[in-house]
């Protein structure tokens, strides 16, 4: 576990005692540990007796929404339910504090009054390349499972916990494991020595982790499974280099009825294949194709999401997408770009980096 540095410690009781109102700003879309960082801030400072919102661009997902039973009311601001209120949190506050993304470019609609703010600015994250001169104060590691496990050890070296985690509010606990267990996976993809000392500790504090469970993996609808067995059973491509892709249209994603990040996961299930190397998820959305990609060792994810699709994030995990019309007009030339563009990118592209 890589302990932050004392000095911007330091930094960070000094930006957060000297600030009256604060906004906790988290990516577009916001996944379990966009949300859970999100909400474990949110905690943490209204114990301290800050002022302080999460603004969220989108709603969360519904597998994580059982954090926000937790938040005090009006706290958790969606833009896209009551853009005035955002913006003006944002507005009136003096200190902004961004939890997993990279660059304010990840909160799209928001990005203008974040970046414009007269606020000191604060990041807090594990996605690559980190856009460091638009921020006052910069937490940045990739090496840790998640933006949890990174706030996790912050707010542990914050001289109020004292070292430790069982002095923190219990909501705010809580949401750090939920935020790290969905982003790993439940502890299959990027965990750390210290992901499983942040496990331990709080489990010991009292961290109710097969309350946590149940919520996120046993609370599904009986749609989400029998979409998953279709896309897998009828959707699933395996190219000859190793790639496996499933295609998810509209027409399919409204027959079935899918909510906002019930397809979470999805692109994970081809990596169980031996010899497939990564995996692409497509999810046809208003003008775009979203893209997932997920890969084994050796092969980067982050790399083939920048060259080909719009995008990036992690190593093994990242994201991007396809407009539509654009690079491709439909999901079968979608499919075609996918298998031209995997081959050179296997058998050149990722081998010469
Ligand atoms: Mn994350």
């Amino acid at each position: 576990m890589k302990v932050p540095d004392q000095s911007d410690i330091v930094s960070l009781v000094e930006m957060t005692a000297s600030s009256s109102a604060i906004t906790i700003s988290t990516h577009i879309r916001p996944d379990g540990d966009a949300v859970g960082s999100s909400v474990a801030m949110l905690h943490f400072l209204l114990a301290q007796g800050k002022d302080a919102y999460v603004i969220l661009p989108h709603h969360a997902p519904e597998t994580v929404g059982f954090l926000l039973e937790s938040v005090p009311e009006g706290r958790i601001i969606v833009h896209e339910d009551t853009p005035e209120p955002a913006l003006g949190a944002i507005l009136r506050s003096d200190l902004i504090i961004s939890l997993d993304y990279n660059d304010f470019k990840r909160t799209e609609a928001l990005q203008e009054a974040l970046e414009n703010s007269k606020a000191r600015k604060i990041l807090i994250d594990h996605h690559l390349d980190p856009s460091l001169g638009k921020f006052d104060l910069v937490f940045s590691q990739t090496q840790t499972s998640s933006t949890c496990e990174l706030l996790f050890n912050i707010l542990k070296a914050l001289p109020q916990t004292k070292g430790d985690a069982s002095n923190l509010p219990i909501e705010c606990r809580t949401a750090l494991m939920t935020g790290m267990t969905t982003d790993t996976n439940n502890f299959a993809n990027s965990v750390f020595p210290g992901t499983l000392q942040m496990a331990s500790e709080l489990l010991a504090s009292g961290v109710d982790r097969d309350a946590i469970l149940g919520r996120l993996y046993r609370s599904d609808r009986e749609q989400r499974l029998r979409l998953k067995g279709k896309l897998l059973y009828e959707n699933l491509r395996i190219t000859s280099d190793g790639v496996a892709y499933i295609i998810l249209d509209r027409k399919t994603l409204e027959s079935y009825g899918i909510k906002e990040g019930e397809t979470e996961g999805f692109v994970n299930e081809p990596l169980s294949i031996r010899d497939v190397k990564m995996s692409i998820f497509l999810k046809e959305d208003k003008e775009k194709f979203r893209v997932s990609i997920r890969s084994k060792k050796g092969v980067s994810a982050n790399l083939c999401a920048r060259l080909h699709f719009n995008g990036g994030g992690h190593e093994l995990a990242s994201g991007g997408s396809l407009p539509v019309p654009g690079t491709v007009k439909d999901a079968v030339e979608a499919a075609r770009y996918i298998e031209e563009t995997t081959h050179i990118f296997i058998n050149k592209e990722n081998e010469t980096r």
